[in-house]
């Protein structure tokens, strides 16, 4: 159900480092909350969402339970990986499955972590992996050109179908991306069944070393002139001390050592916020004694496909939805607060859900 995230990125880049502050701190919340490496190289992990801590000082619940989002290690891509080297074939597979890409980009200096591709270069780096994906694309777009074509000389619906294929085509070529491909909807929806790894949404990591982790350096500066033109979110972090954080057990060490760093918070809470909103995720909360608890929705949801996140009867037997606004219940600090100031809503099925809303529903069964 949790939708994924994979890091990709050339070896040595620090990949595995972040999968694994990743991974421990989901495992140091395991206590509290679910956790569970559903492989080696899966990790399922709580959003770290403010507002949770607000809604638990308020209602003291008896539990807390915070929304997740799954993060994969994905190993592997090299130069030529569409060709296959270096096992290319399967984990360029594996990017198929995820939904969105978390792309890892070495922007630190040091001889003893080993690199294949000479100086450290960033944007260098991100074009070596971009054309492995956009070689990988233009194999699928051109197979399915093949297959269309054939239809196309009956059927005026694939005649369409392999115009737009072949804008994609040309796209490619030129060494683009199809995220950044001119396309409406209902095009879109012509190459949506081919999975093309290059149109899932993106999030680049700067990997810089540590004095350069809040400031950034000249490596991440260069890389983030290079994705300008993409629209796309680039986070500065050192991935080692995130590492590290990860595996402090003791919260006041924890909190003296990120002091010493003058982080606020870790780097990877950034991270993990970040994934979510690139994923097109939302969050609405339900707010009782027994649980105050988040709930992932996608951009765009109306209540009754919101209600069944939490079960498909509830979507069902949908019939209304009790609403309040995070700021209001906050302010009024209560459901009961909230419904004296007037600011508890009624919403029915065609309302569209927003961030941070505070949702009780009343179904059939
Ligand atoms: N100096 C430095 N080394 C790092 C950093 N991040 C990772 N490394 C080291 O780089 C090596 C490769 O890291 P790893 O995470 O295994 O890279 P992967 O191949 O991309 O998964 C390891 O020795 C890490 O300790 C960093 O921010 N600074
Ligand atoms: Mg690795």
């Amino acid at each position: 159900m949790a939708l994924q995230a994979g890091i990709v990125g050339l070896p040595n880049v620090g990949k595995s480092t972040l999968f694994n502050a990743v991974s421990n701190s989901a495992k140091a919340q395991a206590s509290n909350y679910r956790f569970c490496t559903i492989e080696p190289n899966v990790g399922l992990v709580n959003v770290p969402d403010e507002r949770l801590l607000v809604l638990t000082e308020l209602v003291q619940p008896e539990r807390i339970v915070p929304t997740q989002i799954e993060i994969v290690d994905i190993a592997g891509l090299v130069r030529g990986a569409s060709k296959g080297e270096g096992l290319g074939n399967k984990f360029l597979a594996n990017i198929r499955e995820v939904d969105a890409i978390i792309h890892v980009i070495r922007c630190f200096e040091d001889e003893n972590v080993l690199r294949d591709e000479g100086a450290i270069d960033p944007v260098s780096d991100k074009e070596i992996i971009d054309t492995e994906l956009q070689l990988k694309d233009l194999d699928s777009v051109e197979k399915q050109i093949q297959k269309k074509e054939k239809q196309a000389k009956t059927d005026p619906k694939a005649k369409v179908e392999v115009e737009i294929l072949h804008r994609c085509k040309a796209h490619l070529e030129q060494g683009k991306s199809i995220r950044s491909l001119d396309i409406s909807k209902e095009e879109k929806a012509v190459i949506a069944d081919l999975f093309l790894l290059t149109d899932k949404p993106v999030l680049y990591v700067a990997n810089v070393d540590e004095p350069s982790m809040h400031t950034g350096n000249k490596f991440s500066a260069a890389l983030k002139e290079a994705i300008k033109s993409e629209n796309a979110e680039m986070i500065v972090m050192n991935n080692s001390i995130e590492a590290q954080i990860s595996e402090m057990d003791d919260p006041d060490d924890k909190a003296l050592f990120m002091d010493e760093y003058k982080m606020t918070e870790p780097a990877l809470d950034r991270l993990i916020r970040s994934a979510y909103r690139l994923l097109g995720l939302n969050t609405y909360f339900t707010a009782g004694v027994q649980e105050v608890r988040a709930w992932t929705f996608h951009n765009g949801w109306k209540a009754p496909q919101c209600a069944g996140v939490i079960h498909t009867d509830f979507e069902k037997g949908f019939i209304k939805a009790e609403v309040i606004a995070y700021n209001d219940f906050v302010q009024y600090k209560s459901e009961a607060g909230a419904r004296e100031a007037g600011k508890l809503r009624i919403e029915g099925k065609e309302y569209p859900v927003k961030d941070g809303d505070i949702m009780h529903f009343r179904f059939n069964v």
